[in-house]
């Protein structure tokens, strides 16, 4: 097993799925505060007490303890969002909200007490509900200001302590989901082409902007994009299905080719032409966009899927569904398990982007059971965790040979938290088991699952106890 020294371990969460405290301190609202069924269903007019989001886990009050178990894993760096509705509480206010600061100020301190470098999500599906409202959220050029006071309220607190930084959490989700991923309030069915995609110019025009103030306030920073990567695999060798697939990787590819190459792709503008887009560029962004490529690219892998153009039987998905494959099984959730695709999916973006490449997500949501540990407490059985897991670690140890530069690896929820596309805390994807179900019973008591010591033990020795 080849992983570099000093290969960056560690797990991943979102602020919104495990703080909970939705008002709490000066908080203001934000989008996940009313969708209390993630993308199933439309937003509600106010948080209403099923939302499972508003309490979580309670990561807000228990960061301590739970800092204190990913430490005991060894873990060395930790993914997590900040809310910006805890600094901003309607995103355009005039002033910060120092409770909010504070707090993170505080859970920061508590990772680097022990070692853990935060890996911080400047933005991960949290966007203000007022910025949503009353504005459209990305859609309104308006957010890019919003979003540049926020960053650089945050640089100028965080630096010095955090040195790695995501802007947007899957950027290319926005095409998908537009509320939950770019804070768009009118729905999809009812948005134009023309909006959606101008948002998403806003959101890469933020981006760069937010790579460049970081170089400005922190050099010693690193600033990657983050994308959903979910390789599309032809269903049969017609070369009808090679072109669709082509295609539609596009609209993946298109947001790491603007903050890896700095240009709008020929095919994007190609696909403007023909469908009567024009995207307005307001003075300086060409050159801003081309000066302030990343310095990293960040994915999260979960799956991969299958397209044709004679379709077949849809699978469920990360956000974005496909045909199912069939050689593939798949989770509790219905998603397609593909370790070999992840070594794909590096391979690719290396050959691509020519960037170091940072797995920030990846794990199994599955339906554990708790269970008497025979010593007085509770554990998970969770075979099927490990296996999952170390079948994606051995292919990332495969695209280390194969030459791929990879900084780091963060399972996805390292403890459960609530999802985001169901808002369902049944599926669990933690080392550690929280007591809470969806119905709001539980005691939110920690449990450590086998796949704590697991990983625990892959950490130790830097992936040498993988099983072949
Ligand atoms: C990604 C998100 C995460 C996370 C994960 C698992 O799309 O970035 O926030 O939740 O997927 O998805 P889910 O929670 O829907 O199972």
């Amino acid at each position: 097993m080849r992983f570099p020294k000093g290969f960056l371990w560690g797990g991943a969460v979102a602020a919104n799925q495990v703080e909970g405290a939705y008002n709490a301190d000066g908080k203001g609202l934000d989008i996940q505060d009313v969708m209390p069924r993630g993308v199933k269903a439309p937003p509600t007019e106010e948080p209403t007490p099923d939302n499972m989001k508003l309490i979580a886990i309670d990561f807000y009050h228990r960061y301590k303890d739970d800092v204190k178990l990913f430490a005991e894993m060894g873990f060395k760096v930790f993914r997590t969002s900040i809310a910006w509705s805890r600094i901003y509480p309607n995103g355009d206010d005039e002033q910060p909200n120092e409770a909010g600061l504070k707090f993170y100020d505080d859970l920061f301190d508590e990772c680097l007490k022990y070692g853990i470098e935060p890996l911080v999500t400047i933005s991960h599906y949290e966007t203000p509900l007022n910025l949503a409202k009353k504005y459209d959220g990305w859609v309104n050029r308006k957010l890019i200001g919003f979003y540049e006071k926020y960053v650089r309220t945050i640089f100028d607190r965080y630096k010095g302590k955090v040195k790695y930084w995501l802007t947007f959490n899957e950027i290319n989700s926005v095409l998908h989901a537009p509320l939950m991923s770019g804070g768009i309030w009118t729905p999809l069915e009812k948005l134009s082409k023309q909006d959606l995609y101008q948002a998403c110019h806003h959101e890469l025009v933020a981006s760069a902007l937010a790579t460049k103030i970081a170089r400005e306030m922190m050099p010693e920073a690193k600033i990657g994009c983050m994308v959903i990567a979910m390789p599309i695999y032809p269903l049969t060798p017609n070369p009808d299905d090679i072109i669709k697939v082509m295609k539609e990787d596009h609209f993946n590819d298109f947001f790491g080719d603007v903050h890896c190459r700095g240009i709008y792709p020929g095919y994007m503008k190609r696909y403007f032409r023909e469908n009567g887009i024009e995207i307005k560029f307001a003075d300086g962004e060409e050159d801003l966009l081309r000066d302030n490529t990343v310095d990293f690219v960040s994915f999260s892998y979960y799956m991969s899927i299958c397209d044709s153009t004679q379709g077949g039987p849809k699978g469920e998905g990360n956000l974005m569904g496909g045909i199912e494959n069939p050689y593939l099984k798949a989770s509790d959730f219905g998603w397609q398990i593909d370790p070999q695709g992840l070594r794909f999916i590096l391979n690719k973006f290396w050959d691509r982007w020519q960037k170091p490449l940072f797995i920030v997500e990846n794990g199994l949501g599955a339906n554990d059971v708790l269970i008497d540990d025979g010593n007085g407490s509770k554990t998970v059985n969770d075979d099927y965790r490990i296996e999952y897991l170390n079948d994606h670690l051995l292919q990332v140890a495969e695209a280390l040979e194969d030459g791929v530069p990879v900084m780091g690896y963060t399972t996805w929820g390292c403890i459960d938290c609530v999802s985001a596309s169901t808002a369902q805390l049944k599926k669990r994807y933690g080392f550690i088991y929280v007591d809470r179900n969806d119905d709001g019973t539980g005691t939110l008591e920690r449990y450590k699952k086998k796949s704590f010591g697991w990983y625990k033990e892959v950490i130790a020795s830097n992936g040498e106890s993988l099983k072949k």
